[in-house]
């Protein structure tokens, strides 16, 4: 059974412990319920949370061979981190990335994705139901 990659960056390990006002009340561990429950038998979810960026590129150069997706939300790296988007960028799967908020209407320096250059697709501002969304997605391909 081919597995989908959900990769998160750092502080995301807070979600639901800290400013729900912006990220919810809801923990990474309903994120991976949604997402099973999203998938159905057909694939298998791997939700991972790292606050260190060579972490999660050691992911996306393991996803390569094993997976059918990769879903990410890379946190603060998203809009530093030329490094996660060269590791995409080896990657030949579907990337989504994926935003709890509407980075667009906060500040100007969440504007801008290295990620973007690579992601297949983008999805902001729908809280968690973003993650089971973009699964959804992956499935149907
Ligand atoms: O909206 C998103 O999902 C972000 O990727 C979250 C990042 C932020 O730097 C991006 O601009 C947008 C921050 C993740 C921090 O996560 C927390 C979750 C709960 C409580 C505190 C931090």
């Amino acid at each position: 059974m081919k597995n989908i990659y959900i990769l998160n960056g750092p502080n995301l390990n807070l979600l639901g412990k800290r400013q729900p006002e912006i990220y919810g009340s809801e923990t990474l561990d309903d994120v991976e319920k949604s997402c099973s429950q999203a998938c159905g038998d057909n694939f298998e979810i791997k939700l991972l949370q790292s606050n260190h960026e060579g972490q999660l590129i050691d992911w996306i150069q393991e996803a390569r061979d094993t997976t059918a997706g990769i879903i990410i939300n890379p946190g603060a790296f998203t809009h530093t981190s030329i490094a996660i988007l060269d590791a995409l960028n080896t990657y030949e799967g579907p990337v989504v990335e994926i935003h709890i908020s509407q980075v667009h209407k906060r500040e100007e320096f969440r504007h801008h994705s290295y990620v973007s250059y690579r992601a297949d697709a983008v999805i902001a501002g729908l809280g968690i139901e973003g993650y089971a969304a973009a699964v959804r997605h992956i499935c149907s391909l």
